[in-house]
């Protein structure tokens, strides 16, 4: 969580937004959010003064804001050594929400307790909690990913396995909008796409095939046609080429369509580089000394916008690096040992 102003005394605190209500001073709510980017708790200063302004709306307007949630789900989902935590975001972007709580006793006529502990817990659109991370690894050699499934601690369980062509890349996203994380791998041999629709419990189903390019190295997701499902994009060191397959937001997808890209592509990523809704895909390439951007569009088909001169592109991400709101773009040098960062300019 990070910091915020205290919430003024006299902010209004409406139904609305009292999302917890219940005859115990220990409460918890369980937030869906895409990207959760910052939560605020009140001290309990703040806590009476919101208290009693609710209290007040509730008196004068209608009955039944205690039954807004009236059962109380009990945890525990803190996580060991980090009851208090400052920033949940983990890198992952969203939007900037903040949550003011009031905690009333429905068993005395909604009247609000002061000093209450409210816990908070949080997933991401994909399902994954936060600090309870998860890890997917291709592991190329035994043609299998592992799904390593993470205790909370910085330890992981052993894992579950499932047969895959060869992975060498893999990318981990919701394809068939169920909220449980799915998975793609892309074959370094010649099995092309393989994708495995998750359990949500850490299972996957059976792998199904996309034909794609042979050698493909690297695999990443990302609604380049903006109609709101995930699609795939990899690419090829063995012929140059970025396949981009267009999903149809079951979890299936269309056969690749390939497109050229400078000398041994090694690295792909999806961003919104535009801001237009439609994600635009990085392409890295390591003799061409480039990473080449392409532009995502409504009919499907990627153009190529521009190629920055990279030396020894590796790999590379696109985020907003200096807050200006404009995303930049960190390119790993594997010939030079550094990152190199592109600026982008706003307009
Ligand atoms: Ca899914
Ligand atoms: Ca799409
Ligand atoms: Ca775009
Ligand atoms: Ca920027």
């Amino acid at each position: 969580m990070t910091d915020s102003p205290k919430h003024k005394a006299s902010s209004p605190v409406s139904r609305r937004r009292v999302v917890i209500g219940g005859s115990t001073t220990a409460a918890a709510a369980g937030l869906g959010l895409a990207g959760l980017a910052s939560a605020a708790t009140t001290d309990s200063t703040t806590a009476d003064a919101s208290a009693t302004t609710s209290a007040t709306a509730t008196a004068t307007s209608s009955t039944g804001v205690c039954s807004l949630t009236s059962e109380v789900t009990e945890g525990p989902y803190s996580l060991a050594g980090a009851l208090v935590r400052r920033d949940i975001r983990e890198g992952k972007e969203g939007v900037e929400v903040k949550y003011t709580f009031c905690v009333v006793d429905e068993a005395n006529g909604c009247a609000p307790l002061a000093d209450a502990l409210v816990e908070l817990w949080h997933c991401d659109a994909l399902g994954e909690y936060s600090g309870f991370v998860d890890l997917v690894v291709a592991e190329q050699e035994t043609g299998l990913v592992r799904v390593l499934l993470g205790n909370g601690d910085g330890t992981f369980t052993t894992g579950t396995t499932a047969a895959v062509p060869t992975p060498h890349g893999v990318v981990v996203a919701d394809f068939n909008g169920d909220g449980s994380p799915d998975v793609a791998t892309a074959s370094v041999g010649s099995g092309g796409v393989s994708v495995l629709l998750g359990d949500g419990t850490g299972g996957l189903a059976t792998a199904v095939g996309y034909a794609g390019a042979g050698r493909l190295y690297s695999i990443a997701a990302g609604d380049f046609n903006g109609d709101g499902t995930l699609d795939l994009a990899a690419v090829s060191n063995g012929s140059d080429t970025l396949d981009v397959l267009l999903g149809n937001g079951d979890g299936t997808f269309g056969a690749a369509t390939a497109y050229p890209t400078p000398a041994l592509p090694v690295a792909v990523s999806a961003a919104d580089l535009d801001g237009d809704g439609n994600a635009d895909i990085l392409v890295s390439s390591l003799n061409g000394n480039s990473v080449t951007l392409f532009q995502g569009a409504a009919g499907g088909t990627v153009s190529q916008l521009t190629e920055l001169t990279a030396t020894g592109a590796y790999d590379a991400a696109a985020t907003d690096l200096n807050g200006d709101g404009t995303k930049d773009i960190a390119v790993a040098n594997s010939s030079a040992n550094r990152v190199d960062i592109f600026t982008a300019s706003a307009g």
